[in-house]
């Protein structure tokens, strides 16, 4: 993309609303803009990282087994009266009447609906394990939505439930969604940590949240320092093997690690005084394990091997799609921007041209483009006539993880600049190096990159995005 022909709307000053710094740098990069209390537009490039981390959720849920789908925004009220939630939820709940007088809401989670899904096509135990999922568009009429997309009314969330015959099933799923989420937050660069939690109105005993550690975080946690050592990484998962997913999960929850709500004084106090931890957390995602709470009073069960019909056990759990762009931002940037992980960047790199008109530069700039897209990357090529200095700032401020700049200095020498945004490290060397250089570091996050491509014109990679 050349940015002249880019919409990418950035702000010079500070926004005065903005009291955390990601929702500062979100309004300053041009990744959102307000349009009602805690309601967004995304904006080209937030909704291009919006995107590639909606992508890797769904690369996740897809490898743990699990089968995406859609439901829609908008419920029929009557679902939520067979659980007993339409009351229950109150002001938070939207409710919206349709031309026909018919008490209708806009979806803050899917548990009923899914449930009634469940109950209309599956009747036998035969037809279980089964795990469904989307990632949808939810409303929430908070109190008092703040931070930008972390605590907006409307936001996006991947929920996904799940339907076993037994308890031991199920807790298999809840397992199964612990190591998948662990998965998840990695490849976006962060480190969320499971904690033990509170159900509130979602309801089950067994839940964890997963936090991401930040002083601007709306949670109080507690926690052992150990628990911070301790990474899935590249280890091999099979996600049917139950003794493999129970292990991760005790290895993962046995330190101790809990949001306030489930805090203990009396276990924390055994904790070594050295590793004590009190801080303050990001909530990026949640499991829940609740049994048979929606599926006893809205009748979904299966025929079990004895012929007898059960209500199934099930589990919800989800993912803060729209918040987790915040939360990596609060986790990762520096008093000039942002500073994307390579997992979710918008563009893979940045092209600075020191000296836009120069025939030289300008032809050195394009074929690094092109050479760069042919492997199917994005650059994100800065072609303004500006002074060095306001485009380094640009790319600063939007974050991008490399930056290759292009001058006829260099040029004259064979030579540009590739600068790592987090490091601020700058490396001379030829065009060809860079581009291999650049295409090396994202290989890994994107298999489907063809680092040795025949001539190609039309590449599918991301195109819509
Ligand atoms: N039905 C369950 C699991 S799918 C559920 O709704 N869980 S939840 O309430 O914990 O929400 C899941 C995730 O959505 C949270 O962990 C959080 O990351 C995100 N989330 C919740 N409320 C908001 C909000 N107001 N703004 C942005 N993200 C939110």
């Amino acid at each position: 993309m050349r940015l002249t022909r880019y919409f990418l709307p950035v702000l010079k000053e500070n926004p005065a609303e903005a009291q955390i710094v990601s929702h500062r740098l979100m309004l300053r990069a041009g990744l959102i803009k307000q349009q009602a209390a805690g309601i967004y537009s995304w904006l080209p490039m937030g909704f291009k990282v919006l995107r590639r981390i909606e992508q890797i959720v769904h690369e996740e849920q897809i490898r743990a087994g699990h089968i995406p789908m859609l439901m829609p925004t908008l419920q029929p009220a009557d679902l939520w009266r067979e659980s007993g939630r339409y009351d229950d939820y109150g002001q938070e709940m939207l409710r919206i009447r349709d031309r026909h007088e018919r008490d209708m809401l806009y979806g803050p989670t899917n548990e009923e609906m899914i449930t009634d899904i469940f109950r209309a096509h599956v009747g036998s135990y035969k037809d279980l394990p089964l795990t469904l999922y989307h990632v949808q568009w939810k409303f929430r009429d908070e109190i008092r939505p703040r931070f930008g997309v972390m605590r907006g009314r409307e936001f996006y969330m991947k929920d996904g439930y799940n339907f076993d015959l037994t308890r031991e099933d199920a807790l298999h799923a809840y397992n199964r969604h612990l190591v998948s989420y662990l998965r998840t937050y990695e490849r976006m660069g962060l480190q969320a940590i499971p904690m033990r939690a509170d159900s509130g109105p979602i309801g089950g005993d067994d839940t964890h949240e997963f936090l991401v550690l930040a002083d601007t975080g709306e949670s109080e946690v507690f926690y052992d320092s150990a628990v911070t050592d301790i990474r899935l990484g590249e280890r091999e998962i099979d996600y049917d093997d139950k003794a493999q997913c129970q292990a991760v999960l005790e290895e993962f929850t046995s330190l101790y690690a809990r949001t306030d709500e489930t805090h203990d004084p009396e276990a924390f106090a055994k904790i070594p005084e050295a590793r004590r931890r009190q801080a303050r957390g990001i909530e990026v995602g949640q499991i829940f394990y609740f049994g048979t709470k929606y599926s006893e009073p809205m009748g979904a069960t299966v025929q079990g091997p004895d012929g007898k019909p059960v209500p199934v056990h099930m589990g919800s759990h989800g993912i803060g799609v729209s918040r987790l762009v915040g939360a990596i931002i609060e986790a990762s940037h520096d008093e000039n921007g942002i500073i994307w992980p390579e997992g979710v960047t918008p563009f893979q790199c940045g092209i600075v041209n020191l000296k836009q008109g120069d025939a030289e530069a300008d032809a050195a700039c394009d074929k690094l483009y092109k050479a760069l897209a042919s492997l199917g990357l994005e650059p994100l090529y800065d072609d303004r006539d500006e002074r060095a200095g306001a485009k380094f700032a640009t790319m600063d401020l939007i974050g991008l993880p490399w930056r290759i700049t292009v001058g006829p200095r260099g040029l004259k020498n064979g030579v540009v600049e590739v600068t790592s945004r987090k490091t601020g490290e700058s490396v001379e060397m030829t065009p060809k190096e860079a581009v291999a250089k650049i295409a090396a570091i994202y290989a890994p996050h994107h298999p489907q990159l063809d680092l040795h491509p025949e001539p190609m014109a039309n590449r599918s990679f991301h195109t819509w995005l």
